[in-house]
Order: C-alpha cells, then sequence, then structure tokens
C-alpha cells in the first residue's frame, strides 16, 4: 500500500487531513507543493483539476476534500483515534461539527486572508465585513456549544477536533476571539497541546511569514 499527501505545512485544510493521518500513525511521504512551481502546479491539476490541497494519492488513485479523506483513513487505516465514532448518533454529530469549522470557521476566516492577496482594485470590504461577522456569530455560537465538551463533537477527539485545530488557529490570527468566550479559548488552547497538532504547528513555523495578513507573535 502506498500512500503520498500532496500538501503544504502552512495550509489549514492540509494541516486537518495531516492531524488525522498522525493521531492513527498511518505511514505515508509527503510532497510539499509550491503553487508556484509549475512542475508542482501542472502535477497537481492532473491530481485534481480543481487544484486545491490536500490530496491522497493511494496506490496511484487521488482522494480529495480534507473530510473524505480522513472518513478514509478511519476505514482504511484505524488506529488509536477512531475520528468516527462506531455509534451512529455521535458519528452524526462529528460529521455536523466538522462540517461547522469548515462552512463557518474556515470558509469565512480565508474569506479575509484571500483578501490580503487580492490587487487593490479588486478588494471586497463588504465580503470581508460580512466574514468576519460571521466569525464572530459562530464563535458565541460555539463557546455555547462546548459547554461540558472537551472536544467539539463529546469527550473523545474526531474528525470534528482534526477540522477545528487548523480552522481556530488561523481564525484566531484572523479575528481574535473575545476574551469572554472563556471555553472556546480553552478548546483552542486544548488542540494546540494536543501533541500531534503541535508538532504540525511547528512544522509550520518556518512559513509563518508567508500568512497574508502577518504572524501575530504568539503560539
Ligand atoms: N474543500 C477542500 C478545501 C481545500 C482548500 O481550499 N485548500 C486550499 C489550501 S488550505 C487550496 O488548495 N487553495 C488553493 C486555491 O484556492 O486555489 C477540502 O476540504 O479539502
Amino acid at each position: 500500500m502506498s500512500l503520498v499527501l500532496h500538501a503544504h505545512p502552512l495550509s489549514s485544510y492540509c494541516q486537518k487531513v495531516l492531524l488525522g493521518l498522525r493521531e492513527n500513525g498511518v505511514a505515508f511521504d509527503y510532497r510539499k507543493i509550491e503553487f508556484g512551481d509549475p512542475v508542482h502546479a501542472a502535477e497537481l491539476e492532473r491530481l485534481w483539476p480543481m487544484k486545491r490541497i490536500p490530496v491522497l494519492v493511494e496506490n496511484g488513485a487521488a482522494i480529495v476534500e480534507s473530510s473524505i479523506i480522513l472518513e478514509h483513513i478511519d476505514r482504511a487505516y484505524p488506529g488509536k483515534t477512531k475520528l468516527i465514532p462506531a455509534d451512529q448518533t455521535a458519528a452524526l454529530e462529528a460529521r455536523f461539527m466538522d462540517r461547522i469549522f469548515d462552512l463557518y470557521v474556515m470558509t469565512p476566516m480565508q474569506a479575509v486572508v484571500f483578501e490580503a492577496l487580492r490587487p487593490a482594485e479588486s478588494r471586497d470590504p463588504f465580503g470581508v465585513a460580512k466574514a468576519r461577522k460571521d466569525l464572530d456569530t459562530i464563535y458565541a455560537w460555539l463557546d455555547a456549544k462546548l459547554d461540558g465538551r472537551e472536544w467539539a463533537a463529546g469527550n473523545v477527539f474526531t474528525l470534528a477536533d482534526c477540522a477545528a485545530a487548523p480552522s481556530l488557529f488561523y481564525a484566531d490570527w484572523t479575528q481574535p476571539i473575545p476574551a469572554t468566550y472563556a471555553r472556546l479559548k480553552a478548546y483552542r488552547a486544548r488542540l494546540l497541546a494536543r501533541p500531534a497538532f503541535a508538532q504540525i504547528v511547528d512544522e509550520a513555523r518556518p512559513y509563518r511569514q508567508f500568512f497574508p495578513l502577518g504572524a501575530p507573535d504568539r503560539d
């Protein structure tokens, strides 16, 4: 069985998948993708015409979309961290919270980050204000949701925490989580203390200078 993860250390969706792989001790080769390198770009386009990372290549076949990759890892390479709980109700909650982090944390965070990469004449202040407001709204919702929960979907680490770790990591840099949301801030700190994620954050440190909004001097 050959597994190759096409990814970049700074990419939030790549960190999400890497976390699931590392939690389960799955062996794979890492292929660092530089979007500016024409050879890498062509290789990525051949694997996935949408040219998004991560892409996991298993015996030559591309698997795309971070949540689907993690679902596949959970089934095909089970390890110590069950990413999708066996209980169906718990599994649905894990999938629900995974969607929450991708759609309502990662997406608005990326909208603000991408704004910083746009030429001045293509800026979208209305879209950015909406994204920041969405982050504020989901922070409040998450802080209430985390009442009595150690992890996103309950008291065990799941797929949802793989999505939460990079999304909250970068969202807090983009639109700081207010101090009043103590549960959400504590949850972000727990994610950062998780050894597999701490390693991922460390591996991305050399690339922090490329975070378009400027990385704060913390974490
Ligand atoms: N829905 C995809 C999103 C992947 C994604 O947006 N990846 C970013 C890096 S974090 C990317 O490849 N961006 C390149 C682009 O937007 O052209 C997933 O869950 O894997």
